[in-house]
């Protein structure tokens, strides 16, 4: 089956114009309404950001248009714990994004120099001859709040939302790598999707150690929240990796080469790297001496029901909601303060959909006139928790400081 953006039942097309500057004529007059009409304030980087709805989207936050890449209202996590399709950030490299995807014809190439049986995967049989799994996990983008750093880095000035809950239905890399009967040689697995580079950077190719690879959680994802993978988010198969930065979650996804020597592509070297110490950081304004490869999440926590600059009725009980989420422990604790930090108190924690998927918090408190700096902290089951203050490093990843909510009770 394929299926079409423009809501033909054949195909999936992305509208011919999308990416381009002639992409706002063809996107019609409600659209180029909203694109003149509807913004957004960010709290940095001359705030101003447009929100425009791409196909299969709600109006999204736009940081570039060509690629498209969309950042989430924060709003949004706050209407529960999965986050829309419609709704899910968007990011790519390149420029050269897949305009019509035929899922029928779309195959997935197992081979390289560390395997013994190479072969195409159709999605009829990755549909029908594995077993499928499903999981719920958070895929979060390397440079998640990114323009909140202090000093400023280069690179997309996200605020806090390019990061998604989703419920990811696939079948374990670890299975279809099996069927090409991997050689004893095999260390690293690469992983490329239809989209390309049109001019520099490079084709985006990433790469997984192989015993990360048959972990047996990494997922060739086909759907997403019950549905087709919406094409921007890389229909028609992605690869989930659980608890790792989005980086690694190649989208329309069509090469899997397994070789025996470590690759070091543009992507994975001298691109998403981190400070190769305990806090992935260095002083600000400083190089790292060496780096790594970025891995997993490290713990996060937000809330959500309300925002800085944000009022209260005072006299009356306030009910708090957030979310928080780690690489894959599980969160064991988040921790509330009203009073900028002075002191703090336990959150209750809500549904728990798995170590890997947001879980929400709440906690309640009677403001009286006046102001409140609210600030939450997670710990995860290994005891892993927030920095208090925030730590800094070149390329803006991996921000994950307790964050200060100030709002006002009248
Ligand atoms: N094919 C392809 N996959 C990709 C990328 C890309 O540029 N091309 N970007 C990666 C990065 S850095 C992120 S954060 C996630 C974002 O996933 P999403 O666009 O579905 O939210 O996709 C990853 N997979
Ligand atoms: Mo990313």
């Amino acid at each position: 089956m394929s299926r079409s953006l423009d809501s033909a039942p054949t195909r999936r097309r992305l509208l011919g114009g999308l990416v381009g500057s002639a992409a706002l004529a063809s996107l019609g007059a409600p659209m180029r309404a909203a694109l003149a009409q509807s913004t957004i304030e960010q709290p940095f980087a001359n705030g101003r950001r447009n929100l425009v709805a791409y196909p299969e989207k709600r109006p999204l936050i736009v940081l570039t248009s060509r690629p498209p890449q969309l950042e989430t209202p924060f709003e949004i996590f706050n209407d529960g714990l999965i986050t829309p399709n419609d709704a899910f950030f968007v990011r790519y490299h390149n420029a050269g994004i897949p305009t019509v995807i035929d899922a029928d014809a779309h195959r997935i190439k197992i081979f390289g120099n560390a395997v013994g049986k190479p072969y195409e995967l159709s999605l009829a049989a990755l549909r029908s001859e594995f077993r499928s799994v499903e999981l719920v996990a958070v895929n979060q983008c390397s440079g998640n709040s990114r323009g909140l750093f202090n000093p400023r880095v280069t690179g997309g000035q996200l605020a806090n939302g390019a990061m998604g809950n989703a419920r990811w239905l696939g079948v374990p890399l670890k299975d279809v790598l099996a069927r090409a009967e991997l050689k004893s040689s095999a260390r690293e697995v690469t992983l490329n999707g239809l989209d390309f580079a049109l001019a520099g950077g490079g084709d985006f190719v990433k790469s997984l150690q192989v015993n990360h690879a048959m972990d047996g959680e990494v997922m060739i994802a086909y759907q997403m929240n019950g549905a087709d993978i919406p094409v921007l988010n890389g229909y028609p198969v992605k690869l989930v990796v659980p608890g790792y930065y989005g980086t690694y979650w190649v989208k329309h996804l069509s090469e899997i080469e397994v070789v025996d020597q470590s690759f070091e592509g543009f992507w994975m070297k001298p691109a998403y790297r981190v400070p190769d110490n305990d806090c992935a950081c260095v002083d600000p304004g400083t190089a790292p001496a060496a780096t790594r490869p970025i891995g997993r999440f490290n713990v996060r926590s937000f809330i959500t029901s309300i925002g800085d600059g944000g009022r209260l009725p005072a006299g009356a009980d306030a009910l708090i909601r957030g979310i928080a989420f780690d690489g894959g422990q599980g969160i064991r604790e988040v921790a509330y303060s009203v009073d900028g930090g002075q002191s703090w108190r336990e959150a209750r924690l809500g549904d728990d959909l798995g170590r890997y998927s947001f879980r929400e918090f709440t906690f309640g408190f009677k403001p009286t006139r006046g102001s409140y700096d609210l600030r939450v902290r997670a710990w995860n089951r290994s005891g892993q928790s927030q920095p208090m203050e925030a730590l800094w490093q070149p390329a803006g990843y991996m921000r994950n400081v307790v964050e200060s909510v100030r709002v006002t009770a009248a």
